[in-house]
C-alpha cells in the first residue's frame, strides 16, 4: 500500500491539521502517517492556545519512524517554529525524502497566527528547495513574495517570483480572491502556466488548504503527476465544500 506522511498541527475539530491529512489520505487509498508539530486548541470559532513541540522531539518521532517506513509522499502544515524547520530540513536531506508537499501555514481561518516570527523566510530559504510543490494561499503567496495579490496577473507574478526559491512547482491557490463566480489555482512549473478553474461556492470554510494539499500529497504518492494531481485535488475540493457540515457554532467543516 502506498503510504503518506504529514507534519502538521493537530486540530481538535479535524477540519483542518493533522487530523484532515489523514482523513483525506484514507479517501484516496493511501495510508496515512503523521508527525505532530505542534498542537492547537481550538473550536469552529476560534484558536485559543498553541502548545509548541520542541524540535528534538519532533526529529525523534521522525526519525523513529523513517527508520522504519519510507513514505511514498510527505506534506507540511502548521510547523510553527524557525527550529523545528530546519531540523526538517535536515530529515528531508538525511533520509532523502521524495515528493514534498510544502503547504506554508500562516494563519487559522479564523485568523490566529500559526507561526513564530521568522518563520516564513527560513520555509521559503530551507524548505522551498526541497520540495515539488508549495500550495500557499494568496495571503500566504502575498507574504512570501512581497507583493499584493488582487488579481490572476498578481497570481502569475508571485508564482514566478516564488518559483526562484526552488521549488519544482508553485500552486497559488485563489479561492480568497474577490470578486467574480469562479475560483482560479495558478499552477507554474516553471515554463507553463495552467489554471485550474471551478465554481466559487459561498460562505467560509475551515481546512481548504489542508485538504487541497493533503490531496495532491496523496494522489502524488501514487504516482500522478503534478498537474493531473492538482486538477483530481480541486474536483475533490468542490465536492468537499459542497458537503461541507455546520457541526459547531462558528466556520463549516469539511467533509472529508
Ligand atoms: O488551515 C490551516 C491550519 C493548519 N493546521 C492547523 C490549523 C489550521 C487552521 O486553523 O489549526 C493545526
Amino acid at each position: 500500500m502506498k503510504t503518506a506522511l504529514t507534519i502538521a498541527g493537530s486540530d481538535p475539530t479535524g477540519g483542518a491539521g493533522l487530523q484532515a491529512d489523514i482523513k483525506v489520505f484514507n479517501q484516496f487509498g493511501v495510508y496515512g502517517l503523521s508527525v505532530v508539530a505542534a498542537l492547537t486548541a481550538q473550536n469552529t470559532t476560534i484558536v485559543s492556545s498553541i502548545l509548541k513541540i520542541e524540535a528534538e522531539f519532533i526529529e525523534k518521532q521522525l526519525d523513529t519512524l523513517l527508520n522504519d517506513i519510507r513514505p511514498d509522499a510527505v506534506k507540511t502544515g502548521m510547523l510553527y517554529s524557525v527550529d523545528t524547520i530546519k531540523t526538517l530540513s535536515k530529515i528531508i536531506k538525511g533520509y532523502d525524502l521524495r515528493n514534498i508537499v510544502i503547504d506554508p501555514v500562516t494563519i487559522s481561518s479564523t485568523g490566529t497566527s500559526l507561526m513564530e516570527q521568522g518563520v516564513l523566510d527560513v520555509l521559503r530559504d530551507e524548505l522551498f528547495p526541497l520540495s515539488k510543490v508549495i500550495t500557499p494561499n494568496i495571503y500566504e503567496a502575498s507574504a512570501l513574495s512581497g507583493m499584493n495579490i488582487e488579481n490572476e496577473d498578481d497570481m502569475e507574478k508571485a508564482a514566478r517570483k516564488l518559483k526562484i526559491f526552488g521549488p519544482d512547482t508553485v500552486i497559488i491557490t485563489g479561492g480568497h480572491l474577490e470578486g467574480g463566480k469562479e475560483t482560479v489555482e495558478m499552477v507554474y512549473d516553471g515554463q507553463t502556466f495552467h489554471r485550474i478553474r471551478g465554481r466559487k461556492i459561498k460562505g467560509e470554510y475551515h481546512g481548504t488548504g489542508c485538504a487541497f494539499s493533503a490531496a495532491i500529497t496523496a494522489l502524488l504518492a501514487k504516482g500522478m503527476s503534478v498537474i493531473e494531481a492538482a486538477r483530481k485535488a480541486k474536483e475533490f475540493i468542490e465536492f468537499a465544500i459542497k458537503d461541507a457540515q455546520g457541526i459547531g457554532k462558528g466556520m463549516r467543516l469539511l467533509n472529508v
